[in-house]
């Protein structure tokens, strides 16, 4: 084949060097997903251009008092990149990207796509401490935002992003841009862009982590495209579905499972939903005939208590899918006959792995079981404390590899060295167990990480925040039980000297910049923290301390 052929008839792999500090499969393993028809060598810029080309006057995205159809999105994001390019950005440069729920993020994204710029996707609850590392890590040029949202500022928190960060150059806007860009300012002719290669990283999604600094998530079109491919077909969608985004768009839950980016790959309408109080989400239920949604358990719950009330038509809705922390059985089995629909859920995490329960699987997995992986190359194993296979239905650690799971974190070598195995397993954190039928149950966590419904707090992390104060020797963050949010979390403190009252260190983090969420919900002071038998901080026996406490408090 000469080399012109070549290149006509797989212009995606057209492969230039990769990215550094990235880690690609393994050439054997890539063939196989390739010869398996998952990694097809699509972009995103392609999908949406194929769909603009198909039905270009249908609408694509509602949001706020906009309706974009498929061919004014695809249109826009010619436009944007256009713009983009004119304002200097290139192929591979990082752009941290933190807007809520609005047209603009896909605007945004896909511009970002057309140009082979790479979004950081940080999530609207993110502050100075988290954005300011995404961007020096990433070495960002610019920093994409709205103006307000939620009641907080984000061009303060962008100007001061600026004056730290020496690689940011550009500050977009989503509004009223203040002393930055305006992103409506950025509509220039559509320009002729180099597509971008299917098996180079797209974008990068953040981890939950449980480390002392959030880890990045690189994702390629190829793996990306074909989870959402796949988890469009394994929930049912098509041109008819009308998916309502209520957690945050950039969550990969959000986005991919299958999200906004599997209903728009289906030809369907994604609605945008800037709160998820069933008071925001139900009118537009109503209004836009929505037929899927996408709900943290405590959510799921309260939606279920406003329903009963509810003076909205929610009889639209045919799937509820729950997933970013473990669903209760008892409310997973009010889903159908409180809002008519299926309850589906979803197990699944940024770095790849994706399970869902199926509809038309029986009640006894549907509510019991966290679901079975996406592709039959999704490689599982359960495994002990020394990597050992647990006998069948055991509890273990779930480790996993395939088609659409991150091989090594962004830029962490010393990290992925513990977060995979040799062979490439990544090292979920997760305590499962599966069943014969091959759905996995998941039954703690291994990892140093509170799930505060759904958020996750690196304990790590908001560790070294608090010895940052001057008062504080010691820390350890654990979860405690909660009944609404399943987890919150306890700081456990040793002072120098008189503690300082609760409100002090809150304010202290707050000042730091750390995301609200993370910001302890309960303090208790201690004269040193418990060790184990070598010496480690016994967190154990401190979640026992304060579960006990609590159930004392509630019994009382
Ligand atoms: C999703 O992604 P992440 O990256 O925010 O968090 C992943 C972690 C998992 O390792 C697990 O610990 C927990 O969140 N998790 C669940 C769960 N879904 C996620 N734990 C119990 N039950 C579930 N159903 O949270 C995420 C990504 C894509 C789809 C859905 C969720």
């Amino acid at each position: 084949m000469s080399s012109q052929e070549e290149s006509r008839q797989a212009p995606a792999q057209a492969r230039t060097q990769a990215l550094d500090g990235w880690t690609p499969w393994p050439a054997e393993m890539a063939d196989l997903y390739r010869r398996a028809g998952y990694w097809r060598g699509d972009t995103f810029g392609r999908l949406l251009r194929e769909r603009a080309a198909r039905h270009p006057d249908r609408i694509a995205l509602v949001g706020g008092d906009r309706r974009l159809s498929y061919g004014e999105l695809d249109r826009r994001a010619d436009r944007l990149a256009a713009g983009l390019l004119r304002l200097g950005l290139r192929p591979r440069d990082r752009v941290v990207v933190q807007l809520p729920n609005i047209a603009e993020f896909f605007e945004v994204c896909f511009a970002l796509f057309r140009l082979g710029a790479l979004p950081v996707l940080a999530l609207p609850a993110h502050r100075r401490a988290e954005i300011a590392y995404f961007c020096e890590h990433t070495e960002a040029v610019a920093y994409v935002i709205a103006d307000r949202d939620g009641g907080f500022d984000y061009r303060e928190l962008a100007s001061q992003i600026r004056r730290d960060v020496s690689t940011l150059r550009h500050v977009l806007v989503a509004g009223e841009p203040g002393e930055h860009t305006a992103l409506s300012s950025l509509d220039r002719e559509p320009v002729e862009l180099p597509e971008p290669a299917a098996g180079d990283v797209a974008f990068f999604q953040l981890s939950g982590g449980s480390t002392g600094v959030p880890k990045l998530i690189p994702r390629t079109h190829d793996d990306y495209l074909y989870s959402v491919r796949a988890s469009a077909e394994i929930c049912g969608l098509d041109e008819g579905s009308v998916y309502l985004a209520v957690l945050p768009v950039a969550h990969n839950f959000t986005l991919s499972s299958p999200g906004s980016l599997g209903v728009l790959h289906a030809g369907g309408r994604v609605v945008l939903c800037r709160r998820p109080s069933p008071d925001e989400a139900f009118p537009w239920i109503e209004r836009e005939r929505v037929t899927l949604t996408a709900l943290v358990p405590p959510l799921a719950s309260v939606w279920l208590e406003s329903a009963r009330a509810a003076r909205h038509d929610l009889s639209s809705l045919k799937v509820l899918q729950v997933g970013g922390a473990r669903l209760p059985a008892e409310v997973a089995r009010r889903v159908g006959p409180t809002l008519g629909c299926k309850v589906q859920q979803v197990f699944g995490m940024a770095e790849g792995l994706v399970n869902y329960t199926r509809l038309d699987d029986p009640d006894a997995i549907a509510l019991e079981t966290q679901g079975r992986p996406i592709s039959p190359h999704d490689e599982v194993r359960v495994v002990d404390d020394e990597d050992r296979d647990v006998e069948p239905g055991q509890v273990g650690h779930l480790l996993t590899r395939g088609p659409y799971t991150i091989r090594g974190y962004y830029r962490a070598d010393a990290h992925n060295e513990k977060a995979f195995t040799r062979d490439g397993f990544y090292r979920t954190g997760d305590l499962v167990r599966r069943t014969p039928e091959g759905y996995l149950v998941v039954e703690g966590r291994a990892k140093d990480q509170i799930n505060r419904g759904g958020e996750k707090i690196a304990a790590e992390e908001v560790e070294n925040h608090v010895l940052a104060h001057p008062a504080v020797r010691d820390a350890a963050l654990v979860a405690m039980p909660d009944a609404h949010l399943g987890e919150r979390s306890c700081a456990f403190l040793v002072a120098r000297g008189q503690p300082p009252p609760a409100r002090e260190i809150n304010a202290f983090l707050r000042e730091r910049g750390v995301a609200p969420y993370k910001v302890p919900d309960r303090i208790e002071w201690l004269d040193a923290l418990p060790t184990t038998s070598v010496g480690k901080v016994d967190k154990k026996a401190l979640r026992r301390w304060i579960a006990d406490r609590l159930a004392q408090g509630a019994r009382a």
